[in-house]
């Protein structure tokens, strides 16, 4: 937004001329379909609500190949090695978690969920536990190291293999041998899902074997045992992992059954480290196709991407060659996700989640309807700072902590303010820092955007100058870290100069996907600009300056965002409009990249994105306007990764009676939450 044209706008705003229906918009009308068919499987598998995940070694994340389809086909990533007990404490009491967090904190900047491996597991276990003889010392270490490894990725681990591979191959249906088992009975199992629960309680806390996907070996009765004694006596479980290391012949033919078996005891079921010997298609999708056909199977990891990433490299058992190639096994796992039925085996009996997979929703819906909060952050004054209206905030989520930068607006004009919270019910109590003292300095600087961007390893805030200005920071909590403004442009382009009329050169934006990095701007005249640089030239080289999409210039007004929709292969346009009864509201278009045209998802007045007509307040109608803000991201880096489900929009709205100069209007921050979502 731009403080200097705000005079008279709401008078401008008697806009009959405004009918939706007669607005020009220069792309496709087509309504999002109801189910899409998406072209990679963590795509495909968030159709049903499912993830699709990937074993990953830290020191494979150099390989261009090896990221490249990381971050294009997966939703989730388990750490290979890297969490395990001899990489995260190798000596008592002295823990490194280098490798891991690369990994955490690579897939989470992204949007990938994680899978933590595994916390008590007789195997690469350092000689120190091995060797403690003394159930007091090998409990009170077992537990340390539990809550430890689980309390650094608190919150942010969707699920833990708290114990791994505790019981025995063979007929005997017993726990096997090992150090926890010997000294402290078969006990320690429960003991440690205890502790995992009290050190995490929003982690889904799995047991993790191998050899019990068949119903009717002695080793899978033997495990159901254990859950079933565990979900009797209210010891904390919430998942079986079954690990899936097959033969060439694949599943064996029980495999639905025994998934179904556990999910019957109350856990979640999934298939945590799937790779099969020669990776036969039809090995693949019957595995696939077990978990789709149960509701609690709720996502599928295979150990590997390709075939020379395997722990069993010579047998080529994953979905893509040394090449990095797509193997016959890809396109049918794909298939199967999506609910094809051309690969089931017959016998195996399909229960109504199969059903349901087979009309998988859109990644999101072309209706929206949302509850908002009431006013959650207000303008905090002080001595050298009179502040009328806090606006246009950006926010991610980073260490636990929500971070909110805004524009603030005051008789003395425009700046910008930061400030962090835990927690939603915090936020109006959160600390303002005023960033005009900083070396982002006084004077106009207003609609910020933040984002991480990972190739450098730096904080970027995107704001408005007059120019598009951005400022540098390795530590976004930090207020004195940024650096001073800098501009993307040279000067105006061209293209705008030529465009903008009467209007301002607003609202910039930053999205980058793996190849180029998107800076959008609008013109306050129906015009949304677009320029272009590959991601390693960012922040400099935006040339070739575009019209992105235009419309008359009330409908297609200001404060854009742009999103990639997390598991999918879409991207998701907000524009800011101001309706026919002056009030702001938000439209919505999606696109297949950031460089397509976008189609229309809710973009009108009767069907918008947001407007006061689709916002219930619970805690009393404060605003008619929803307008300047940003949604709460599922990552924070440059992609700009959007949940496609419970979406959340900070926004900003005011007094619908305040009158006045525009730069002294009341404007507040208030949080909208989807009521619609389908996932
Ligand atoms: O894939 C892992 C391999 O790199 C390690 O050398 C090996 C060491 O035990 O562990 C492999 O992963 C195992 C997993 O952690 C637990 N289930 C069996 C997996 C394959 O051995």
């Amino acid at each position: 937004m731009n403080p200097l044209k705000r005079l008279g706008r709401r008078r401008a705003s008697v806009l009959s001329l405004l009918a939706v229906g007669a607005l020009v918009t220069p792309v496709a009308a087509t309504a999002a379909p109801d189910a899409v068919r998406a072209s990679t499987l963590g795509a495909q598998a968030a159709q049903s609500g499912r993830y699709f995940g990937t074993a990953v070694a830290a020191g494979r994340l150099g390989d261009g190949t090896y990221s490249t389809i990381l971050d294009r086909e997966f939703n989730s990533v388990t750490p290979e090695n890297e969490m395990k007990w001899d990489a995260t404490e190798p000596s008592r009491g002295s823990f490194t978690f280098g490798a891991a967090d690369q990994i955490f904190n690579r897939a989470t900047a992204r949007g990938q969920r994680v899978r933590g491996h595994t916390l008590v597991w007789h195997s690469q276990l350092p000689g120190w536990v091995s060797s403690i003889r003394d159930a007091n010392t090998l409990r009170g270490v077992m537990n340390n190291h539990i809550t430890t490894v689980m309390n650094r990725y608190k919150g942010r681990i969707h699920s833990w293999d708290v114990v791994n591979e505790a019981f025995a191959d063979g007929g005997s249906g017993q726990m096997r041998s090992s150090v926890f088992r010997d000294v402290l009975g078969t006990g320690f199992v429960e003991q440690a899902f205890r502790t995992a629960r009290s050190a995490d309680p929003a982690a889904k806390l799995c047991y993790n074997d191998y050899n019990i996907e068949d119903w009717n070996a002695a080793k899978t009765q033997g495990v159901y045992r254990m859950v079933r004694d565990f979900k009797s006596r209210g010891v904390p479980i919430d998942c079986v992992g079954l690990q899936a290391h097959f033969g060439a012949g694949g599943p064996p033919a029980s495999f639905q059954t025994t998934l179904s078996n556990f999910a019957a005891l109350g856990v979640d079921v999934q298939i945590t480290e799937l790779d099969i010997a020669q990776a036969p298609p039809t090995a693949y999708a019957n595995t696939v196709r077990a978990c789709m056909n149960v509701a609690r199977c709720t996502g599928i990891t295979v150990w590997g991407i390709r075939d020379s990433d395997s722990w069993r490299s010579s047998e080529n058992p994953l979905l893509f060659d040394r090449g990095g190639n797509k193997k016959p096994a890809y396109q049918s796992t794909l298939t199967a996700l999506g609910g094809s039925a051309a690969t089931q085996r017959s016998g195996v009996r399909s229960d109504r989640s199969a059903a349901r997979s087979h009309k998988s929703a859109a990644a999101l819906p072309s209706r929206f309807s949302w509850n908002s909060s009431g006013k959650l952050i207000s303008p905090k004054s002080d001595a050298t700072h009179n502040i009328a209206g806090i606006k246009d905030p950006t926010v991610v989520q980073y260490n636990g902590k929500y971070h909110v930068f805004a524009s603030v607006a005051g008789s003395s004009g425009y700046n910008l303010v930061y400030l962090n919270f835990t927690d939603w019910s915090q936020a109006g109590s959160a600390t303002h820092h005023y960033l005009d003292r900083t070396a982002i300095g006084a004077g106009y600087r207003a609609a910020p955007q933040v984002f991480y961007y990972a190739p450098q390893r730096l904080w970027y805030l995107v704001y408005q100058t007059g120019n598009a200005s951005y400022s540098t920071n390795p530590d976004i909590s930090n207020p004195n870290g940024w650096s001073a403004p800098r501009h993307f442009y040279s000067s105006m382009p061209d293209i705008i100069k030529q465009n903008i009329g009467n209007g301002y050169w607003v609202d910039m934006w930053v999205i980058c996907d793996s190849a180029n990095c998107y800076l959008f701007s609008s013109d306050d005249n129906g015009h949304l600009y677009r320029s272009q640089t590959p991601v390693g030239q960012f922040p400099n080289g935006f040339t070739n300056t575009v019209i992105a999409a235009q419309d008359s210039k009330f409908a297609l007004f200001e404060a854009s965002n742009v999103y990639k929709v997390q598991g999918s292969n879409q991207y998701l346009l907000l524009v800011e409009a101001v309706g026919s009864d002056g009030r702001r509201y938000f439209r919505s278009w999606t696109a297949s990249s950031l460089a397509a045209s976008w189609t229309p998802l809710a973009a009108s007045e009767s069907n918008p994105f947001a407007k006061s007509g689709n916002v219930t307040f619970p805690a009393g109608a404060w605003t008619r306007d929803i307008s300047h803000g940003e949604m709460i991201r599922a990552g924070y880096d440059q992609t700009l990764t959007i949940p496609p489900c419970k979406l959340q929009y900070l926004f900003q709205g005011k007094d619908p009676n305040a009158d006045g100069d525009y730069n002294l209007l009341p404007w507040r921050l208030g949080l909208l939450t989807q009521t619609n979502s389908s996932c």
